[in-house]
């Protein structure tokens, strides 16, 4: 496959951005190699500036729910363009999406437009943190929540990647009140709790986590973490950033019957323009500036180019698209593993609706540390066989894969196609 140019502007990026990218999961540090610079995409596919065309799972890191350029996702933009870029002033737009979300989510009374999940989910810590009086809050092991001091601790997605185990940078004394646990294990949080429950201002979580590869929920453990947080009166914080509206309609929270004291959003609500958004019960709300004083802000918050493109992106996902993303998204699966037993390589294929991870084990991946026994070289050689296939996967064993509604039957027929010359290549 030719990459000349790709390694050429890597070469030049190097020269200007840390480790020559804008951010660390792009720069294929989990699977070795040259970055791909891409030069454009359309529907389920896209080229690099060689000319490879690659069918897409990546989507942007989800939020291309619908495909590259979607044509009504184009106009609508254009259309927000040609009013104005931005106006620093509250704007009708942003009352429609907000509108399109509450829709989905009515238990969501109140919410904040950011312009990432990072900022959603440092505002909700900040929020909980104001509104209890309390100063731990508890994260899982493996759960990524974007790359605010507070949560930069035992991290997921480029955190685990890189094999940080936690960021150099953040303070000792703000570290200290990020307490951690196991994913996925009740009884640790039910100890926790027990022993200091009254210090606790919140926990957050992933509600099917994505950040070190797909882990998918025990019955009854996100239903015991809200449980718990009414009990002793910490807030229940559920992060969205990367499930919302794909799992469901409603998100996980839909799929899982969810009521979290507070819930945050970015990617698909942005439809691949930058915003997040945090929200959830009025009374917690309304204690953010200016209502009260708890401050959060942002100069492009509510942009009215964002906010067309994720209402255009909401309103078109139908209960079609969701089926459509389930069974492609399941036959993807199965034809992976399929693949896999052929090849003789042992794999856990882990999926929750369009999200999915192979990992290359052969012990069940439930949590962090089940994760992390998977071998990651092996998928490193994986990952490559599969993009010389015409197959772009996230460049990391501890990443989701994403199937979009623009994925289509050829691209799922040519994945696992694909997958079978790969799993022989993975062995090295
Ligand atoms: P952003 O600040 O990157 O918009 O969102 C942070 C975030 C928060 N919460 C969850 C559950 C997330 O998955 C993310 C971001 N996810 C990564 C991919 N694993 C974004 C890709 C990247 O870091 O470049």
């Amino acid at each position: 496959m030719k990459t000349d140019l790709s390694q050429k502007l890597f070469a030049r990026a190097q020269q200007l951005f840390p480790g020559g990218v804008n951010s660390p999961v792009r720069a294929f540090k989990g699977v070795g190699g040259t970055p791909r610079f891409i030069s454009r995409g359309r529907g389920s596919h896209m080229w690099d500036v060689d000319g490879n065309e690659y069918v897409d799972y990546v989507g942007s890191w989800g939020p291309l729910i619908l495909g590259h350029c979607h044509p009504d996702v184009m106009r609508e933009v254009q259309e927000a363009m040609k009013a104005g870029a931005s106006f620093g002033a509250p704007s009708p737009r942003e009352i429609l999406l907000a509108e399109v979300v509450q829709a989905r989510m009515p238990w969501l009374a109140r919410m904040r437009f950011v312009s990432s999940g990072t900022e959603a989910t440092t505002a909700a810590i900040r929020l909980a943190r104001g509104f209890t009086g309390r100063d731990d809050f508890l994260k899982f092991d493996g759960c990524y929540h974007g790359a605010g001091d507070p949560l930069l601790v035992k991290a997921g997605s480029g955190v685990e990647t890189l094999g940080l185990p936690d960021s150099p940078g953040v303070p000792a004394d703000l570290a200290r009140h990020t307490l951690t646990l196991p994913w996925n294990d009740l009884a640790a949080v039910e100890r926790l709790f027990a022993e200091r429950g009254g210090t606790i201002a919140a926990v957050i979580t992933e509600p099917v986590v994505g950040n070190m590869g797909v882990l998918v929920p025990r019955p009854g453990f996100l239903e015991g973490l809200q449980a718990l947080c009414t009990r002793h009166g910490a807030l229940f914080i559920v992060d969205e950033v990367m499930t919302g509206f794909r799992l469901s309609a409603g998100g996980a929270c839909g799929l899982y019957g969810l009521r979290p004291d507070l819930v945050t959003f970015g990617k698909v609500i942005g439809g691949g323009l930058p915003v997040g958004a945090f929200g959830g019960r009025a009374d917690v709300m309304d204690r953010i500036a200016p209502a009260g004083p708890i401050y959060q802000a942002g100069t492009l918050s509510g942009n009215p180019m964002a906010m067309a493109a994720g209402k255009a992106t909401l309103e078109r996902l139908d209960a079609a698209g969701y089926a459509r993303m389930e069974a492609l998204s399941a036959r993807l699966a199965e034809g992976l593993a399929a693949e896999a037993r052929k090849a003789g390589v042992a794999v856990q294929v882990n999926r929750v609706g369009s999200m999915l991870t192979v990992f290359f084990s052969g012990e069940p991946v439930f949590d962090a540390q089940s994760a992390r026994k998977s071998d990651a070289k092996a998928f490193g050689r994986f990952f490559h066989a599969m993009l010389e296939g015409g197959v772009y996967l996230p460049p990391s064993q501890f990443e989701a894969a994403f199937v979009s509604v623009a994925h289509t039957d050829e691209d799922i027929d040519r994945t696992i196609a694909a997958a079978g010359p790969a799993f022989a290549a993975s062995k090295g």
